[in-house]
């Protein structure tokens, strides 16, 4: 029986992963749920999974929950800290990091000082600190397993083979819902416009990156990280059917694909698999005849301007992907409230990397000020508009 944290339970990786926890009630037991502000969903989650703890971010909205579970033997906290020392406790072995943004990156820490298995959603983490987060790892018990679906796919094409035989790694994207829209009309496009993904279920703040293609500049770093491959022996490549979940390339020239139904339970079940072997389960059956056409084509570097600016970060070091990332988080924040139009957002992460100084090897306090100071400077370029 593993025993599962789960940080961002309300979220669309929060809950397929606990789908999967009830699929399989002799594998896995929830220990804790953290959500950010979704305070019914939570107590609901807490009555049907019941925990021993669960966590509300939000000090505000503490009592809600608190007096929501009042009836049940349950341990209510509240905010950051709390759930940094939740990660830690005994009772919990894998640590799902399923939370939005920046805000993974303390907890995620705090699991790996203390040995814990981390199944990695939040790909924030890895961008903003992977050097600080390979560090740690090289010093602890802790593995990372990725739930994401490229680095999933990266996983299962390279068990049994050497990491000398990589030549590079495929990183397939679906494009986005702009992948066809001509780029002169990616200044008029709305929040709504954005938020429809052809493929591909998530939350708002990761289909406004994909459709940026944001998204794929922070998993090519994810991937850089978790399989110590220089950035530029990752390429990215559209594939708008999504079955191709990414390849890897060896020096033979051979090359192995994972297929898959674009669908995020796949890479959770794998995930949670880990290290023992795969989750058999009756559903999620692909036919190939439906899927007869799978294309590849080349990204546009011209309309989706922050792969480049993610390769340059990546190259760069240092805090300079922290930096992107917290400009990013505020640019996403402002256009999915309408403040600002789409092309604002590489303007504004941009503008923000231009004004911030470089710190070639930053420690954890380091990351600390870089975050807060781009935010700033990036909440400046938004109002400044
Ligand atoms: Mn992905």
């Amino acid at each position: 029986m593993t025993n599962i944290a789960i940080l961002g339970s309300t979220g669309s990786i929060g809950r397929q992963t606990l789908d999967i926890v009830a699929e399989y009630p002799t594998l896995f037991k929830v220990a804790l749920l953290v959500a950010n502000s979704s305070t019914d969903l939570l107590v609901k989650q807490a009555r049907q999974f019941l925990p021993e703890q669960v966590i509300i971010a939000r000090d505000d909205l503490y009592p809600i929950v608190r007096d929501a579970l009042a009836d049940l033997p349950i341990e209510v906290a509240c905010g950051a800290h709390a759930i940094a020392e939740a990660v830690t406790r005994p009772e919990v072995d894998t640590v799902v990091t399923a939370m939005v943004g920046y805000s993974g990156l303390e907890p995620t820490i705090a699991a790996i000082k203390a040995g814990k298995t981390i199944a990695l959603a939040n790909k924030e983490t890895l961008v903003v600190a992977g050097d600080l987060i390979t560090r740690l790892l090289q010093s602890s018990r802790s593995k990372i397993y990725p739930v994401d679906s490229e680095h999933g796919a990266f996983w299962q094409c390279l068990v049994g083979e050497r990491h000398e035989d990589i030549d590079r790694l495929l990183l397939t994207a679906s494009g986005g819902p702009f992948r066809t829209l001509p780029r002169e009309q990616l200044a008029t496009v709305t929040a709504a416009d954005a938020l429809k993904h052809p493929n591909w279920a998530m939350g708002a703040k990761i289909t406004i990156d994909s459709a940026t293609m944001m998204n794929k500049g922070f998993e090519m770093i994810e991937a850089r990280w978790l399989y110590d491959i220089e950035p530029d022996r990752i390429t990215i490549i559209v594939h708008p059917q999504s079955i191709v979940h990414s390849m890897v390339e060896f020096v033979d020239g051979s090359v192995k694909a994972q297929l898959g139904l674009p669908d995020m339970h796949l890479p959770i079940r794998y995930a949670l698999g880990l290290p023992s072997g795969r989750l058999a389960t009756p559903t999620h059956r692909m036919t190939l005849n439906d899927f007869a056409t799978l294309t590849f084509e080349e990204p546009d570097r011209a309309k989706f301007p922050l792969i480049d600016v993610a390769y340059d970060a990546a190259r760069r070091g240092g805090n300079v992907p922290c930096v992107m990332n917290a400009a990013n988080e505020i640019a996403v924040a402002a256009f999915l409230k309408g403040d600002i139009g789409f092309n604002d957002i590489h303007r504004i992460i941009t503008g923000t990397m231009s004004r911030m100084p470089l710190i070639p090897e930053p420690t954890y306090d380091d990351y600390v000020a870089t975050n807060a100071e781009a935010r700033q400077i990036a909440e400046e370029l938004t109002t400044n508009n």
